[in-house]
């Protein structure tokens, strides 16, 4: 009997080391994340993510998971065939940001990038729109290095309004979605896509009226230090020049 127990107590202990890794890993991934956004904002004077969230999949959802996938229930089985059991959802204001983030993401030494599934450039035929990177993470436990996955979804809030509106409605009626609603569906995507365009086209107007404020402004400031410091007309001119 005790025998049975701490054979009990080891897999227990071995499952939650299992389910930990994974939450060490998306915590390891956030704190890349925020730096990024702290990073661009100081530069860029605005964030390219709007919000992210985080999850480790439920061990029932696994389980589901697994079976659908055909596999046994070994845990390094479950590692290799699930791999959005940590999965992280960064939602950006702009399409241009999600594509910034992912190189970031792809530009770092310790992450592996493992696939990378462009779900915008090629939408699925429902409408669905989003960036899905899966990702190694190392994570250092007390006992040695582990290489935990990822699957990181990047989208624009659009894209993430009508995903979670798809999602609720695909589960109320268990996947059986009639096919007007579908359409509807469809349209909607199409919609969200449509103002994600125009939005971004929008930001860039008035990113580079932005620019070009600053560069009169810096202008202006370089003019008055040569003019203060007793440079001459000459050196004035060789700075209009290129106007
Ligand atoms: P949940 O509950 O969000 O975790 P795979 O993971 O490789 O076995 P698949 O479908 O090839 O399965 O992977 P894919 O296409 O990368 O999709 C993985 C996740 O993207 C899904 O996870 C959803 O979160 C999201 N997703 C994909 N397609 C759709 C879609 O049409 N609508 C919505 N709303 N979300 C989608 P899960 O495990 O299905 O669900």
């Amino acid at each position: 009997m005790d025998n049975q127990i701490e054979q009990f107590r080891a897999l227990a202990n071995k499952l939650k080391r299992f389910m930990l890794m994974y939450q060490f890993a998306l915590e390891e991934l956030e704190t890349k994340i925020s730096i990024l956004n702290d990073e661009f904002h100081s530069l860029h004077e605005y964030n390219p993510i709007e919000h992210t969230k985080s999850r480790v999949k439920s061990f029932e959802s696994i389980m589901k998971k697994l079976h659908r996938k055909g596999g046994a229930a070994g845990l390094s089985e479950i590692k290799e065939k699930v791999r959005d059991i940590a999965g992280l959802r960064i939602t950006c204001s702009f399409i241009d940001d999600i594509y910034w983030i992912s190189r970031m993401l792809q530009n770092q030494s310790d992450i592996h990038v493992v696939e990378v599934k462009d779900y915008i450039r090629h939408p699925k035929p429902n409408g669905y729109r989003s960036l899905h990177l899966i990702v190694q993470v190392p994570v250092f436990m007390s006992d040695g290095r582990e290489l935990v996955y990822v699957e990181v979804q990047i989208r624009t809030i659009a894209m993430d309004f009508w995903a979670s509106l798809e999602h609720k409605i695909f589960y109320k009626y268990e996947g059986d979605v009639p096919e007007s609603l579908l359409e509807e569906l469809k349209e909607a995507a199409d919609s969200a896509m449509a103002l994600d365009r125009k939005m971004e086209r929008l930001h860039n107007e008035i990113e580079s009226m932005k620019m070009s404020d600053t560069t009169k402004a810096e202008f202006e400031f370089v003019r008055k230090i040569l003019q203060d410091q007793g440079f001459g007309q000459q050196a004035l001119r060789l700075l209009t020049d290129g106007e």
